[in-house]
């Protein structure tokens, strides 16, 4: 088989992926997945695959647009991930590498790691070093903004699928229905199983404080995640000091760099990059590094197709964040076993399109 692979073409494809249960959180909902599918050809035959979420189906497009300009910057080239890097971040350094420049930047590394990874005819877990295994993992799918005895309902349904764990959204108008909405759900999980809350960055500094005192008060929290607006390091340190249950951030860091200043103002106990936002399999890992280097336990956010592949070589291995948004495209999705998700056998990121469902919901 062919290894010194060139890029030939990248296309992308934008889908509406109907969700089996929206989720509302304090910032805004998500009840349908607005995926990018992202195809990297190569001269060899073989072509990689990706995906972004897109959060909105209004931010397809523009998304679309980034990496279709990248698409040509890098045609002709050889699929070596850190020259693409390198010569993508030099080309956009005056607009500046971050949002949707990272995402397209993202996708496009997981497409060449995909595509090096079906050349050797291995997955890209082994290409890093690494033995493919099962990986901890929450099941992150429910739990919105919703009536307490929904909560209840959806946290033992979540649970008898097979978990360990859960995430529950937490940012209420009030403190008091946030702490109605924890005890509803504990009582329903047991004291066995593990429970994350997040606020999607809902509360301002003090109010951050005051309430992760009243979880503090109320014990068997595992972290909180984003009291505060994400890119406020100061202020999320400070949070930290004062609140004893650990403070989890990382979904929104836009590459390594800003992940380094973000352990740098000790605004975190825990960290949790996504595979699109920290730049790929390239970002996540050294994002990897840095989190060894200040001794932080490091979960992933969305992705477990690839994320599966990265935490068995991540050294603060955590937990793996389980959502099925991108099932009914691929033909086979990860599975789930005794709490674990164990990734597809096949070679590079394991994701192929179900040419079927991709047309059926092609946006
Ligand atoms: C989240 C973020 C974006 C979309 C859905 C859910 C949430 C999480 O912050 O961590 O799962
Ligand atoms: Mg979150």
């Amino acid at each position: 088989m062919k290894t010194n692979l060139k890029i030939q073409s990248i296309s992308v494809r934008a889908v509406t992926v109907p969700m089996r249960r929206p989720l509302k959180t304090s910032t805004g909902a998500v009840s349908v997945a607005p995926l990018l599918l992202v195809d990297l050809k190569t001269d060899g035959g073989i072509v990689g695959r990706s995906y972004l979420f897109a959060i909105s189906t209004a931010h397809l497009k523009p998304l679309a647009a980034v990496v279709e300009a990248m698409a040509e910057m890098i045609a002709g080239d050889a699929v070596a991930p850190f020259e693409i890097e390198k010569k993508l971040r030099a080309r956009f350094t005056l607009l500046g590498v971050h949002n949707i420049v990272v995402f397209a930047m993202a996708a496009i590394d997981m497409c060449a790691w995909d595509a090096l990874g079906q050349a050797l005819g291995q997955p890209v877990v082994r290409l890093l070093g690494g033995e493919p295994r099962p990986v901890l993992a929450y099941n992150s799918k429910g739990l919105g903004i919703q009536k307490t005895k929904d909560l209840i309902v959806e946290a033992e349904e979540l649970v008898a699928e097979g978990f360990s764990a859960v995430k529950l959204r937490l940012g209420r108008p009030t403190a008091a229905a946030d702490i109605d909405a924890l005890r509803a759900v504990k009582k329903a999980i047991g004291p066995q199983v593990t429970l994350m809350v997040d606020f999607n960055q809902a509360l301002t500094i003090a109010e951050a404080i005051r309430r992760g005192r009243m979880i503090d008060d109320e014990g068997g929290v595992l972290w909180i995640e984003e009291p505060i607006r994400a890119d406020d390091f100061a202020g999320c340190a400070k949070v930290a000091r004062e609140v004893a249950t650990p403070i989890q951030i990382g979904e929104n860091f836009m590459g390594p760099e800003q992940m380094a200043q973000a352990i740098a103002a000790g605004c975190c106990d825990y960290v949790m990059p996504d595979a699109q936002r920290i730049g790929g399999v390239t970002g996540w890992m050294r994002a990897a590094a840095l989190a060894q280097g200040a001794g932080l336990e490091m979960s992933s956010h969305l992705f477990p197709e690839a994320s599966c592949q990265l935490l068995p070589v991540t050294p603060g291995c955590h937990w793996l964040e389980y959502v099925d948004w991108a099932d009914p495209i691929l033909e086979e999705p990860v599975r789930i076993q005794d709490g674990k998700v164990v990734g597809v056998a096949g070679p590079g990121l394991g994701m192929k399109w179900n040419e079927k469902a991709v047309k059926k919901f092609s946006a």
